[in-house]
């Protein structure tokens, strides 16, 4: 029985004999612990049931997207049925008290009998069925029928995150991306227990939201992207819509209308918005830190109540982005007057705020739960001075951390690579992976961190496949540094867990980087 998935020594190298049953099974995000048992392994068949032992509809939904998922590669037709049903030969999922798990974790057994996964929530459920996912052969994730067996291999896992903040960030503004491409952007990242979509709605070269007291910013400040091409912006329906996906893989949005910089598109829509009452043309380079809003007119402060008030409305989530960052043409003390302004507002529409970390300048509260986004180029390992995240941290505002040299993931990998900047750097697999957001500061504990987020920004990023290429494989390890616990984490042993995705991403469609660091099974 091996305890502790992330003990050094514990993986074991894949061969042509491997045997499921005895091999430690690779997943990623690691869990918290995982005894694999020898003899149990359990193989679904025609006959095998999902038996939901609560009433709850979240939970039936879970349920139905593990049917969704394994029908039609099994070609099993895996009834979704109550407990009555009884455990035996079932995949069975229940709500149980279980406190230690908090409100995201997850138990699995796996037995010759059946699977039995419980959870505090349906969100562990669903992060359960995730593990599940990747306990099954890759072929599980065909659209259609493949050929068996379909063993699980014998294991307790007991998995729980370490930050409740695990998110991946979609600049859908550089260039727009359609509800479908967001809505596959969600499947991919809800794989590894990303919980939160930060969709970054606005910039200079295109507003992406449809908001009714102001419809120019998407009729016409939509109408453009990098490149000079059409963009586009989200309906609030269509919003409504990604919304609604995302908090069915159990994943929040968190909306960002960046400002005071970044704001060309808003200005640009409307003339009454600048200082000198005229309206810039639109732009599609990729300059930053160019536009500013006007901080000393009172009709700014109006329009940006209406705009977070339009978005609170429609985001169910506790947070909005206020961006914040980049604003080099705005003096900084009118920056302060500005966040001093802006964060009230945000607070008068029942929403906690967000800002890159440059907000940490202004007189940002912890409390209600304020938080910045560090994006600074950063170590990793040996902890830093920050001048931003020590004053956040004074003012007892938390930390969400993406340092750009290991969590951007429009970082170009290499001088090769087709896509991507390299202003932080390029950006290897094990650069991506090796970092703590425990050790990037000194005078910054654990304690001042609510966890981790991997932005792709999407200047030279023109659809989803490349998004997709930049992502993959370097998203699963951001999401392991945010979710994992941190003790025994080494890379040697990490790339043999990440080799074991490469299939399931072939099998998807998903357009990953064959990284040569990886030996890809
Ligand atoms: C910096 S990082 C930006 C973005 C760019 C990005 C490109 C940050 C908060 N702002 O405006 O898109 O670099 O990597």
């Amino acid at each position: 029985v091996l305890a502790g998935s992330l003990v050094a020594g514990l993986a074991v190298t894949p061969s042509a004999q491997a045997d499921p049953a005895t091999t430690a099974p690779r997943i990623v995000p690691a869990p918290v612990s995982m005894n694999t048992v020898p003899g149990q392994s359990f193989t679904l068949t025609r006959h095998t049931k999902i038996v939901v032992g609560s009433r709850s509809a979240d939970v039936a939904r879970v349920a139905a997207s593990l049917a969704g998922l394994a029908r039609p590669s099994t070609g099993y037709p895996l009834p979704v049925v109550g407990a009555s049903a009884g455990a035996h030969d079932a995949i069975s999922l229940r709500l149980a008290a279980l406190p230690q798990l908090g409100t995201e974790g997850y138990q699995l057994n796996v037995s010759r009998g059946g699977v039995q996964l419980a959870a505090p929530t349906a969100a562990g459920l669903f992060h359960g069925v995730q593990t599940l996912r990747q306990l099954l052969p890759a072929k599980v994730e065909s659209h259609s029928a493949q050929r068996g067996p379909w063993t699980v291999p014998g294991v307790t896992i007991s998995d729980h995150p370490r930050f409740a903040w695990r998110g991946a960030m979609l600049d859908v503004s550089r260039h727009f991306f359609t509800i479908e491409e967001a809505k596959r952007y969600i499947d991919e990242i809800s794989m590894y227990k990303i919980n939160v979509l930060h969709l970054h709605l606005s910039d200079d070269q295109g507003w992406r939201i449809a908001i009714k007291s102001w419809p120019r910013l998407a009729t016409y400040g939509g109408s453009t992207e990098v490149g000079g091409g059409p963009g586009g912006y989200y309906t609030q329906k269509q919003y409504t819509d990604i919304v609604r996906y995302a908090a069915q893989h159990f994943i929040t949005v968190v909306p960002e209308i960046d400002s005071p910089s970044h704001t060309n598109a808003a200005l640009a829509s409307y003339a009454d918005l600048n200082c000198d009452g005229k309206a810039p043309p639109l732009y599609t380079g990729t300059s930053v830190g160019f536009s500013s809003v006007c901080v000393d007119k009172d009709l700014t402060y109006k329009f940006f109540d209406d705009v977070i008030g339009e978005l609170a409305k429609l985001t169910p989530g506790s947070y909005v982005h206020v961006g914040g960052d980049e604003a080099h043409s705005t003096p900084l003390s009118d920056y302060v007057t500005f966040l001093d302004r802006l964060q009230p507002i945000v607070h008068a529409h029942g929403k906690n705020m967000i800002g890159w970390n440059e907000i940490a300048q202004a007189d940002v509260q912890g409390s209600p739960a304020t938080l910045a986004q560090n994006w600074s180029i950063l170590d990793g390992n040996t902890p830093a001075a920050d001048p931003l995240a020590t004053a956040a941290v004074q003012k007892g505002v938390q930390l969400v951390t993406s340092p750009a040299n290991h969590a951007y993931l429009d970082m170009q990998y290499d001088a090769n690579s087709p896509y991507g900047l390299h202003w932080a750097g390029y950006v290897s697999v094990q650069k991506s992976y090796q970092w703590d957001p425990a050790t990037l500061f000194t005078g910054v504990t654990e304690q001042n961190i609510r966890g981790v987020e991997a932005p792709i920004w999407s200047e030279t990023l023109t659809n989803i496949h490349e998004v997709e290429y930049m992502a993959f494989p370097r998203l699963p390890g951001i999401a392991e540094i945010g979710w994992s616990p941190r003790t025994g984490r080494s890379w040697d042993e990490y790339r043999t867990r990440l080799a074991a995705q490469g299939p399931r991403w072939t099998v998807m469609g998903v357009n990953f980087y064959r990284s040569p660091e990886i030996s890809w099974d």
